[in-house]
């Protein structure tokens, strides 16, 4: 399957804002679709699921799954429409250990929906975080 996954480097340290997320995707061109940006909470061994569709005119799909707690620890699976996984991805998937996990899906996505999976790997009270 020509997919490909490309991990972006991210230079703000512990930055935690949603603002971050929405800036990620909409820095990268119109056909550029995100995961639709939402702030929620997770606690211990929860998982919350994120959707978005993407149209035959998506180029790129980020994900920007960011927490800012580095010492709480999220994991993050990534499902294509087929049903493909991709993951877990931890903090450090993006080489940064920020409380962050920025990636960029290219190569054409495959149009359809796809999903994330949010899961409260290592999580202590309630954590926010967007996505
Ligand atoms: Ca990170
Ligand atoms: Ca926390």
């Amino acid at each position: 399957m020509a997919f490909l996954v490309f991990l972006l480097c991210v230079s703000a340290a512990g930055a935690k804002s949603s603002e971050t997320a929405i800036d990620a995707v909409s820095s990268g061109s119109n056909e550029t679709i995100g995961i639709k940006s939402v702030t929620t909470t997770i606690t211990q061994g929860e998982v919350n699921w994120h959707t978005t569709y993407v149209s035959s005119s998506n180029s790129a799909m980020i994900v920007d799954l960011n927490w800012g707690d580095t010492t709480d620890s999220l994991q993050l699976y990534v499902y294509d429409p087929s049903g493909n996984s991709y993951g877990p991805y931890y903090d450090s998937a993006d080489g940064s250990n920020n409380g962050r996990i920025n990636l960029l899906l290219d190569n054409t996505p495959e149009v359809g929906t796809w999903r994330c999976k949010v899961y409260g790997y290592h999580v202590i009270g309630t954590e926010d975080y967007s996505i």
